[in-house]
């Protein structure tokens, strides 16, 4: 997108040494892929563990983008929980109830999928287009981050869109800017439902309520938090003043000029902050396949 930032290391022989069979890292190259959100960052290979100091570096860029893409990544699902866990807490305990084959045993690990075997899903999410929406906010404390990395993907369609909410939330007028901050926002979540048509609103589904407007902990930039597909209602307010403004905060954060389009490609590893952007899926053919495997991080005292 015209801007090229590129982000060199220099390794001294000393540090070299330290580093040991990292002596592969000497340039982290970091291209911004929209003006409100997104990067793509090659130099790393994400097999190896990374020294303290480029861990920093990663999550610094992070910060700056909100959305990262790691392309070309050839990792386990090892290397995968060992690069989440650079930016808070991956749940490692054992949900398996000792089943051999279950290949999301570990609490933290899900995959996003609609292959069936034996005409059973082997993942969740599985087909189709999804509204745009942040993970977890349906909870009190939501996932900081989202981690995919691509298997397979579709030829055509599936791409997931990043909504970047901290330049939504600073192109809206002052006044609205002022209104909206002192704000509460009702969060539900449903299994598996997709669009905001099909999301139930009632109590009996998990919700939360949190702040309209939150304040990155480590940008410091004010972000929108409400989003197509979990925002239920404005606390406090008239069910149809409530939709009016909610619908045009939706259509507002989902113009292009938000939002990153990502087109997959087998080996991309992808990492979103879920507290500056939302994310989307768009449509795709379900005769073809589509795997992804997902790691989520949450704050280190959840
Ligand atoms: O399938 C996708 O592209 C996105 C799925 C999703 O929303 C998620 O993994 O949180
Ligand atoms: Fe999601």
């Amino acid at each position: 997108m015209g801007v090229i930032i590129i982000v060199k290391i220099f390794i001294t022989q000393e540090t070299r040494k330290k580093w040991g069979m990292l002596n592969t890292i000497e340039k982290l190259n970091v291209v911004a892929e929209h003006p409100a959100v997104g990067a793509k960052v090659t130099g790393v290979d994400l097999r190896k563990p990374l020294s303290e100091k480029l861990a920093q570096l990663i999550r610094e860029i992070f910060f700056r983008y909100s959305v990262l893409c790691f392309p070309g990544q050839k990792i386990n699902d090892e290397d995968q929980a060992r690069f989440a866990a650079l930016f808070g807490f991956v749940d490692r305990n054992d949900r398996s109830k000792g089943d051999p084959d279950n290949k999301q045993s570990k609490r933290g690990v899900m995959y996003v999928s609609n292959i069936r075997e034996e005409g059973k899903l082997i993942g969740v999410l599985p087909d189709g287009e999804m509204h745009f929406h942040s993970d977890g906010a349906h909870r009190e404390k939501p996932y900081r981050a989202t981690t995919l990395f691509a298997i397979e993907i579709p030829i055509t369609g599936g791409e997931t869109k990043f909504a970047g909410m901290a330049a939504a939330y600073d192109a809206l007028e002052g006044g609205l800017r002022s209104r909206l901050d002192k704000l509460e926002a009702r969060h539900v979540f449903n299994y598996n439902k997709t669009t905001r048509g099909e999301m139930r609103h009632d109590n009996d589904v998990a919700h939360a309520v949190h702040p309209l407007v939150i304040i990155h902990p480590n940008s410091g930039r004010k972000s929108l938090y409400l989003s197509r597909l979990m925002t239920s209602n404005i606390v406090g307010m008239e069910h149809e003043e409530s939709e009016q403004l909610l619908n045009h905060l939706f259509d507002h954060c989902e113009k292009t000029q938000f939002v990153y389009e990502h087109k997959w490609a087998p080996g991309d590893l992808m990492i979103w902050d879920n507290r500056s952007v939302n994310h989307a899926r768009n449509d795709f053919p379900s005769n073809q396949r589509r795997l992804l495997r997902r790691y989520t991080v949450s704050d280190p005292d959840n």
